[in-house]
């Protein structure tokens, strides 16, 4: 009798939700198909993830490894041997040259748990540099360090159960209808039992449009208004003194300088009313079950962290955290965001988030990994927008991306693409043609979607099998990051280290690494994942599952108890001017995904333009800018040519692109890369520019071109 199996299911490579799907083959197609045993999408999924199969085949899928010896040559296929070999010496080349230091590792969130793992530890210890970041750096640093800081965990204090059972949810600095659709379920059936939905962003998006409270918020003041919330809350004693008592530090520091920010004094800022703003507090503190959610229209920002943390002092200041329907939420963005920072690829972070300057943790990895403690490098010197300035000084002279494309995604792309063309060395490994992998030495056609097996950690903090897929269905030369890096590995004469012959190697090597960690995978089961079984970390050895819901009854810190932040808002980098006065939001749309080099060449996904400017109409007359038109958006640093698309659901005073454009409408040729915030993000959202019509040019030239008649 033949062997009937069921698919496996398959995370989505899209958003952090990682809705599972299953791929189904019939007779005349292949279909994807949501998996009903997905806790979050229930089996249903967006129109990203029903693209699965164009990722899966996709038209810009690199299907050999590719080499050349320098730019001025094109890219040539090579075998795996000989692309392997030529990174190896070059990278032995520099290092005896320059110094280890000289080489930078740039990791992902797009990246399997065991791939982040493997990465940070080829880069410390294969090739002995102290450079590696990752391009989360962008994303989830501020959050991190907020949420560290202040609660101890880099982790959602909760998973969605927390939104289902909230009563208020207060929702700042998310478009989660357009980047986390899936998750509008858990909202819809929060609000069809009663809860009140207030959204805090400056456009009208779908989520505001079905929020019971929208504020419209000046870009880049939500900090003034956190600040705001917890003085009204303060002076109405709303607050949880037992709360604040028994589980928090700090409180009597917050509330003096709680004392600047009445809603009077910061209305101007926010323009925000004040009335509105007591509303919003009262509603916020007067709820038991008051959960607070953000993402990167909060965190940002040149003053991302400060402004997180003033939201978290709310959150303390009522006792919010800790039961169902409380606590904080960050809602992570790249599919393993949330492992992807956890493992080692931070520059100044060991697996398990430990710091990489604390002798306990290094001893610990050291002992792990094989080697002395001495043998791990320090913390690196640069972040990852720091990658960049540090090659154009010759600082970094090779340059090893994995899973990222930042040539479009990092600020002030004239800058990255000068320092990609200076580098001696630079490598991608990516399963698709990028921009940036245009620019290299040498491509390496590697992981993604169908073809990497392993683990990734979701915005749930639930760890989540990544099956490949069916045999027959893998895109066949690309190969798992592990086994490359492997391979690179034992060209430089670190094999020993990497003794790895199955990902299951690498997970068992990772639940070790990060045994007794704050982010502690030691407890989980491979073979228990794969069996469908849901496990969150903190995962220590004995507690079968996990922890799905944080700060019960401990923060954690030595003394158990949360800290309060006395961390105060400041202005944006650049305020709008007489020649730049409009304020450029830069972010998402539904169907496009990050640096676009995906979702810009997926035939269902493409039919949306990404190069679309959304202007207030107000504001458009202003400009004498018409709905459709071309429209020039610059400033001090350059010019795109985006199309201009009149809606009434955004501030007159700001105007909205995306990122997903292609290199030269790429918005971050606007975007500053310093200085950065204290956790190294740069202000993405809020860059002052003006905008004018291109009209189109007449040819007055007298000379015409010979008609066909005349000759
Ligand atoms: N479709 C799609 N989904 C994605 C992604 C994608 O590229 N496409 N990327 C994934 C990744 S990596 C990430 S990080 C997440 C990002 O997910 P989100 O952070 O939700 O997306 P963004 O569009 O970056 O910004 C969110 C919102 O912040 C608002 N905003 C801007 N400035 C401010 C401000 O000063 N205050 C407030 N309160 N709001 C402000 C913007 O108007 C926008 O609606 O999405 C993930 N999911
Ligand atoms: N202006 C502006 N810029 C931004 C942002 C913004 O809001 N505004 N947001 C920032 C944020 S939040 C983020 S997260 C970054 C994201 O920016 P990027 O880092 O450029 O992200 P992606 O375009 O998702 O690129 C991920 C790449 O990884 C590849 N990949 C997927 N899976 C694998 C795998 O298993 N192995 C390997 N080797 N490769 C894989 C994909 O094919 C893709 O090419 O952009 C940041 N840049
Ligand atoms: S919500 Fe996110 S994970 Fe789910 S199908 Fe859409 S892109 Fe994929
Ligand atoms: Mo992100």
């Amino acid at each position: 009798m033949k062997n009937v199996t069921s698919p496996p299911v398959i995370p989505c490579p899209f958003c952090a939700l990682q809705c599972g799907l299953t791929l189904q083959e019939t007779a005349s197609a292949l279909r994807v198909v949501g998996a009903p045993s997905d806790p979050i999408s229930g089996g249903h999924l967006c129109r990203k993830g029903l693209s699965t199969i164009e990722v899966l085949n996709h038209t810009r899928r690199i299907q050999n490894p590719m080499a050349r010896i320098n730019t001025e040559e094109s890219l040539a296929p090579a075998t795996w041997d000989g692309a392997l070999d030529l990174v190896a010496e070059r990278i032995k080349a520099i290092r005896q040259r320059w110094g280890a230091d000289r080489i930078a590792v740039y990791g992902s969130g797009a990246l399997s748990n065991e791939t982040a793992y493997i990465l940070g530890k080829f880069a410390r210890l294969a090739i002995g540099t102290r450079e590696i970041d990752y391009n989360g750096r962008f994303c989830m640093s501020a959050a991190a360090k907020a949420y560290t800081t202040m609660l101890g965990y880099d982790r959602p204090s909760g998973t969605f159960e927390e939104i289902r059972h909230a009563q208020v949810l207060l929702v700042v600095g998310s478009n989660l209808s357009d980047a986390h659709p899936m998750a509008m379920r858990a909202f819809q059936q929060a609000q069809s039992q009663g809860a009140t939905l207030i959204v805090v962003d400056p456009r009208q998006t779908r989520l505001a449009k079905a929020a019971d409270i929208h504020l419209a918020i000046r870009p880049g003041t939500d900090g003034y208004l956190a600040w705001a919330l917890l003085n009204t809350t303060i002076g109405d004693n709303l607050i949880n003194h037992d709360f604040i008592r028994s589980r928090t530090n700090g409180f009597d520091a917050v509330k003096l300088v709680a004392q600047q920010y009445s809603p009077e004094n910061v209305a101007q800022i926010t323009d925000i009313r004040p009335q509105q703003i007591r509303t919003v507090a009262r509603i916020f503190a007067q709820s038991a079950h008051s959960l607070f959610l953000h993402a990167r229209g909060l965190e940002q920002y040149h003053h991302g962290v400060q402004a997180v943390s003033a939201f978290l002092n709310l959150v303390l200041a009522t006792g919010n955290i800790g039961r169902p329907g409380t606590g904080a939420i960050m809602l992570t963005g790249q599919a393993n965001g949330q492992g992807g920072r956890e493992l080692g690829q931070k520059s100044d972070q060991l697996p398990g988030t430990r710091p990489i300057d604390d002798p306990q943790h290094r001893a610990h990895i050291a002992s792990v990994w094989g080697v002395h403690s001495e043998q791990i490098p320090q913390s690196g010197r640069f972040t990852a927008a720091e990658f960049f300035p540090a090659i154009e000084r010759g600082d970094i002279r090779a340059l090893i991306v994995v899973g990222a494309n930042p040539l479009l995604s990092a600020p002030d792309s004239a800058g990255v693409l000068r320092a990609l063309r200076k580098l001696d060395l630079l490598v991608v490994l990516d399963p698709i043609w990028t921009e940036t992998a245009e620019l290299a030495h040498v491509v390496l056609p590697a992981g993604g979607f169908g073809i990497t097996e392993g683990t990734v950690t979701t915005v749930e903090a639930r760890i989540t099998p990544v099956p490949a897929a069916p045999r027959n269905l893998r895109p066949s030369l690309a190969c798992q990051d592990w086994k490359i890096i492997k391979e690179l590995a034992n060209r430089l004469g670190k094999g020993y280290l990497f003794p790895y012959s199955h990902t299951r190697d690498i997970f068992d090597e990772l639940r070790h690494a990060t045994k007794g960690a704050k982010a502690d995978y030691s407890g989980l089961d491979w073979d228990a994942l794969f069996q469908g079984q849901h496990m969150h970390w903190p995962a220590p050895e004995g507690l079968w599952g996990g922890t799905q819901r944080l700060y019960t009854d401990t923060f954690a810190h030595p003394d158990g108890k949360a800290q309060f932040s006395t961390m105060q808002p400041g202005p944006s980098l650049e305020s709008p001017s007489a020649d730049y006065p409009l304020r450029l939001i830069t972010g998402r749309q539904g169907p496009h995904y990050n640096s676009g080099a995906q979702t810009r060449y997926i035939s269902g996904l493409s039919k949306t333009p990404t190069d679309v400017l959304i202007i207030h109409p107000q504001t458009a007359v202003q400009f004498g800018v018409e709905n459709g038109q071309p429209v020039e958006v610059c400033n001090t640093r350059g010019t795109i040519t985006l199309t201009a698309r009149l809606s009434q659901d955004i501030r007159p005073d700001t105007v909205f692109a995306s990122m997903h454009g292609p290199f030269n409408a790429s918005v971050n040729h606007l975007v500053p890369s310093e200085p950065l915030g204290l956790s190294g993000m740069p202000e993405f959202k809020h860059v002052p520019v003006s905008v004018r019509p291109v009209v189109p040019t007449i040819n007055l030239s007298l000379e015409r071109e010979p008609s066909i008649a005349s000759r």
